[in-house]
């Protein structure tokens, strides 16, 4: 076999892994109806506008049908919460695919001290969040960006992996048949590298006198259709997170080959708030560098990807 053959046979192979994942997991509830919402958000780009969706937080693995013990992986979702003001000020629309409990847009820049839970004692609020009315004064720019950008901003929370995989391939469709170039996927969330089938998974939660065995199985990779079945023509950013430096670059260059999308974010854990290096399906690498982090990162990453995206609408 050729190489070539040998691609096309694993593709094929990929392609099969996430028709079966959609299969064995189930939609969430009331997925035609939020899919339905976002068409209609969608369909507000106006004709020089662009959207992105955005992908935010990490992803949850439940190992019991009803689940109480799950397994997590690693995100705060700063990056994503971050990067999403800085579409909204570049006048993107923005979907906001987040983990339920990561951090939001706006909602990030307000002390904890600052919000309280009760309504009565609100002077504003915004998505979850409600300001004590002595303390309104120090966050009102805050305030004032978030009812500014509340329109252009869809936000639509999810926990476990399943819902996130579900949400993804849905709201890619619905960007390449409303937008097409005119769509970015930005998927900075970091998906878990391993799931519980449905079939391996006990219907109640295990209990602590029996060691249990979990059977973990491999998570599709999405990427593949995602770039080239379900949005084919949406400029594509995916994210590599690595905690090793010296085979960072590679990898993001092999997640290119094998997934032919537009650009790789690559960062190393440790130091990811103040250095990305950006990889580019031309093979042009651009590092970023914010070493004192006096502006996050995100500004300068989303003024590239800005850049880069209008570049690929003209060029389609
Ligand atoms: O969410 P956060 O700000 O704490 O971290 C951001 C990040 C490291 C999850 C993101 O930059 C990233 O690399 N996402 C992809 C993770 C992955 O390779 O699975």
């Amino acid at each position: 076999m050729t190489d070539t053959q040998n691609a096309n046979a694993s593709d094929q192979e990929d392609y099969r892994h996430c028709e079966e994942y959609f299969n064995d997991v189930s939609a969430p509830l009331a997925f035609d109806e939020t899919i339905s919402n976002v068409q209609l958000f969608i369909g507000k780009c106006a004709p020089n506008q662009r959207t992105v969706l955005i992908t935010s937080g990490a992803t949850m693995v439940p190992i019991e049908q009803n689940t109480v013990n799950y397994i997590d992986n690693f995100s705060t979702g700063a990056r994503g919460a971050a990067s999403a003001e800085y579409f909204l000020e570049n006048g993107y629309q923005v979907i906001f695919l987040h983990r339920n409990t990561s951090i939001k847009p706006y909602e990030r820049l307000i002390p904890s001290a600052l919000k309280v839970l009760e309504v009565g004692s609100a002077a504003c609020c915004f998505s979850t969040v409600k300001v004590k009315a002595d303390q309104f004064v120090k966050v009102r720019g805050v305030l004032e960006q978030a009812a500014k950008y509340t329109p252009s901003l869809f936000l639509l929370p999810y926990e476990s992996l399943g819902e996130y995989m579900w949400f993804l391939r849905g709201i890619s469709i619905e960007l390449q048949q409303i937008l097409g170039s005119r769509a970015m996927i930005y998927s900075a969330g970091a998906v878990a590298d391993f799931y519980v089938l449905q079939r391996d998974m006990p219907e109640h939660k295990l209990h602590s006198d029996v060691e249990p065995t979990i059977k973990l199985s491999l998570t599709p990779k999405m990427l593949l259709p995602l770039s080239n079945k379900w949005a084919p023509d949406c400029y594509v950013v995916s994210f590599k997170l690595e905690t090793d430096p010296s085979i960072l670059i590679d990898r993001a260059k092999k997640a290119l080959m094998t997934y032919h999308h537009n650009m790789v974010v690559a960062n190393i854990l440790a130091t990811r708030r103040k250095t990305v290096t950006l990889v580019e399906s031309t093979g042009k690498v651009i590092q970023i560098d914010n070493p004192n982090q006096a502006n996050d990162i995100e500004l300068l990453i989303v003024k590239v990807l800005e850049e880069r995206h209008g570049e690929y609408i003209k060029r389609s």
